[in-house]
């Protein structure tokens, strides 16, 4: 009685924030804007879980041209990671080709599970894209003990931002679909993300005081 009373209630909110906003209620990316080519501190959030089931694994899929992933630890987890190759390999860090990279990170056998009503965050780093303007979909799937919650739909053609038309067709995207994956927009960096990788003008635009100056002050 009291199961079928919280489940009315659940799938009753469910629906309700469902047609609120696809966008809002459903798994989602902390940083839903990200500076594009930044190694970046990702967290994906389960919303929910699956109408009145707590939440027993979450897996997560890495977008192409995202790399040298590492989940962040969590002593209430286990955290596994699948790999897949990256063919034709990229360069990594100083110059070393990169061959495979995390396809997927796998939350599960938690010290204690999500309760159904409350939202949790899984965090990890990666490496973000160097293309300004582009959206990352990071498709997610929330699994509970008898249901499971898949937060997987892409678009059919990649956003760009550059698109006069981007705000409109992402929120016909948005409205189209059930269960959009979290996503992240890239945006351009006013600077390099390292001090090393600054030109004179980014220095300058910092307001840090340039090196030739700080040498004549001593
Ligand atoms: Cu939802």
């Amino acid at each position: 009685m009291l199961k079928s009373a919280l489940l009315t209630t659940a799938a009753i909110g469910a629906a309700a924030l469902m047609s609120a906003s696809t966008a809002s209620a459903h798994n989602y990316m902390t940083t839903l804007r990200a500076p594009a080519g930044y190694m970046a501190d990702m967290e994906a959030r389960a919303a929910h879980g699956c109408l009145a089931e707590d939440i027993k694994e979450v897996r997560i899929k890495i977008p192409e041209g995202v790399y040298r992933v590492t989940p962040i630890n969590t002593r209430e987890w286990e955290v596994e990671t699948e790999m897949r190759k990256v063919d034709p390999p990229v360069p990594g860090d100083g110059g070393r080709p990169i061959t495979r990279t995390v396809d997927t990170i796998i939350w599960k056998n938690p010290t204690a599970v999500t309760p159904y009503n409350r939202a949790e965050g899984f965090k990890f780093r990666a490496k973000l894209p160097n293309e300004p303007g582009k959206v990352i979909f990071w498709q997610m799937v929330n699994i509970c003990e008898e249901g499971r919650d898949p937060y997987t739909d892409l678009p059919e053609t990649a956003f760009d931002t550059k698109d006069p038309n981007f705000g409109k067709k992402f929120e016909e995207f948005m409205g189209s679909t059930a269960h959009a994956a979290p996503y992240t927009v890239l945006y351009k960096p006013a600077m390099p993300q390292y001090p090393w990788e600054w030109t004179q003008e980014d220095i300058e635009l910092s307001g840090m005081t340039p090196p030739e100056q700080t040498a004549e002050a001593k």
